[in-house]
């Protein structure tokens, strides 16, 4: 019964990220969903990305936290349009649906955008299982977490477009084996592509940027 239910809700959370995808290309926007563990680095990663694509690419984010408006605040800076969703009031969902994402999307306008990014609630299992209507999907793993988080949790891997491992500048001080976590990402997802990042540093940002530019371009025609 517990299985029926379960897959009710993500039946009816696919139709409702069909209409949202619809809207998304009447609006022509290229749609990104960023996922990971809390901490991993999404909001600095974000932060500094926008600092590279704006203004020559026009950015919009959505980002879900359980609570407060801290990643809201220092989007903020970046001055692109953000929104915060905060899940408490919902029972404090682990991850954003489509009809979030959808009311969101709509409330803050799509039509001045060419790129909208959704920082998703930091989760390495439920963002996994919720079509929000995306484009793409990136999950970052950071350098703190573990080698063998792609195998433990492989659906998050498996349902990415692209990978960005994390926090590259602390690999001197920790006994993590980066060609191994990339191993691991590829053993889950072979032929996805990895960019090995510093959000703190911008170490290796080319790649990453390039990727997404190239994405934008292949959707909006710009
Ligand atoms: N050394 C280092 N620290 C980083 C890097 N990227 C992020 N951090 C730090 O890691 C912590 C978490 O970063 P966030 O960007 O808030 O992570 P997040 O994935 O958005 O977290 P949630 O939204 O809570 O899921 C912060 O203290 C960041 O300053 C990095 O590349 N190197
Ligand atoms: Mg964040």
């Amino acid at each position: 019964m517990e299985i029926n239910i379960q897959k009710r809700v993500l039946e009816q959370n696919k139709t409702e990220a069909d209409l949202t995808r619809a809207f998304f290309k009447e609006k022509n926007v290229f749609v990104l969903n960023m996922m990971s563990s809390p901490g991993s680095g999404k909001t600095e990663t974000l932060c500094k990305t926008l600092g590279h694509l704006m203004p020559e690419i026009r950015v919009g984010v959505i980002v879900g936290d359980v609570c407060t408006t801290n990643d809201a605040d220092r989007l903020a800076v970046t001055k692109a349009k953000v929104t915060q969703i905060n899940t408490d009031q919902f029972g404090g969902d682990c991850h954003l649906a489509a009809h979030l994402i959808d009311a969101s999307a709509r409330k803050m306008g799509c039509d001045d955008l060419d790129l909208l990014i959704v920082e998703n609630i930091g989760n390495l299992v439920c963002p996994a299982e919720f079509d929000i209507g995306e484009d793409a999907r990136a999950v970052v793993l950071s350098v703190t977490e573990g080698e063998d988080k792609p195998l433990k949790y492989p659906l998050m891997f498996q349902v990415a477009d692209v990978a960005v491992l994390n926090k590259v500048d602390l690999l001197p001080y920790l006994d993590f084996d980066a060609a191994l976590a990339v191993d691991n990402m590829k053993k889950v997802h072979p032929g996805m592509p990895v960019f090995e990042i510093s959000a703190k540093t911008e170490a290796g940002f080319e790649p990453w940027l390039e990727w997404l530019r190239e994405k934008v371009r292949e959707k909006t025609g710009g």
